[in-house]
């Protein structure tokens, strides 16, 4: 097709392929936990650097997790070919306020202080926010107060404050159908209807998930977020058509978007 974006990354689509792994092999560093305003974290990034340089997403735990919790979905987002930075908060028990000031934080980080390795293979004008439970209360309160961010994805997402209309950016939440945590019926449906000022967005609830699939290698979970990405943060029309009609599956309990994107 014409019109094709500067930053397309891989091989084109396919149905099988956007349920799998990327084709990217990963390199890893880590950030030191002393590191200014968040608790540094891990860094997931393509190998090669014949390839153009790739987008990034900075990711953020939920209450009382870590970074590690979250290494198969940064991996398998990375494998698409993103900078996948996985944090760690100041405190376990931050807020998801507190988890948005230091996502933003790190987002800082990545495009000014990480390593040469990451800082030759990343595009610092290309990032995205995204977090698990209060990490995605958080990188609700990210996209909102950051209109340069790319995307968001929430994961999950736990937050006191139900409504979002301030969100501009293109923004992604997946919620999970069995969540007894963070209910879809209390978090991520309101804060999806509430964004009403977000120039697409898309609500995914994963048949039969719970709380915490964020955890996990989640197949549909990894389709939506990578897909997500794809289409925002690198502009990949190839993308489009998974996004638009709405995807319908078995393994969604819920889809609800914003067309055409
Ligand atoms: O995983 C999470 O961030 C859980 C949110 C939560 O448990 O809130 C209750 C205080
Ligand atoms: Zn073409």
């Amino acid at each position: 097709a014409d019109a094709e974006s500067p930053y397309e990354r891989g091989p084109d689509p396919t149905s099988a392929s956007v349920l799998d792994n990327g084709t990217f092999s990963l390199s890893s560093t880590s950030v030191s936990s002393l590191v200014t305003g968040f608790g540094g974290g891990t860094i997931y990034y393509p190998t090669t650097t014949t390839a153009g340089t790739f987008g990034g997403v900075v990711l953020a735990p939920g209450f009382t997790a870590s970074s590690t919790s979250y290494a198969s979905v940064a991996r398998r987002v990375a494998s698409h070919g993103f900078v996948v930075f996985a944090i760690d908060t100041n405190s376990r028990y931050d807020q998801p306020e507190s988890r948005g000031t230091q996502i933003l934080a790190a987002v800082r980080y990545l495009k000014s202080s990480a390593s040469s390795a990451v800082a030759t293979r990343l595009d610092e004008s290309r990032i995205a926010v995204s977090g698990h439970s209060m990490g995605g209360g958080g990188t609700l309160e990210a996209a909102n107060q950051d209109s340069s961010i790319k995307a968001a994805v929430a994961l999950q997402p736990w937050h006191t404050d139900k409504t979002w209309p301030g969100i501009q950016i293109p923004t992604m939440i997946i919620g999970a159908e069995n969540d007894s945590v963070a209910p879809v019926a209390s978090h991520s449906i309101p804060f999806y209807t509430s964004a009403t000022g977000a120039r697409e967005k898309a609500y995914g609830e994963i048949n039969n998930g719970d709380h915490f699939i964020a955890n996990t290698d989640d197949d549909w979970q990894g389709r939506l977020f990578v897909t997500w990405l794809k289409r925002y943060v690198d502009e990949d029309t190839r993308y489009s058509q998974f996004l638009c009609p709405a995807p319908s599956s078995i393994y969604l309990s819920d889809y609800r978007n914003t067309c055409p994107d």
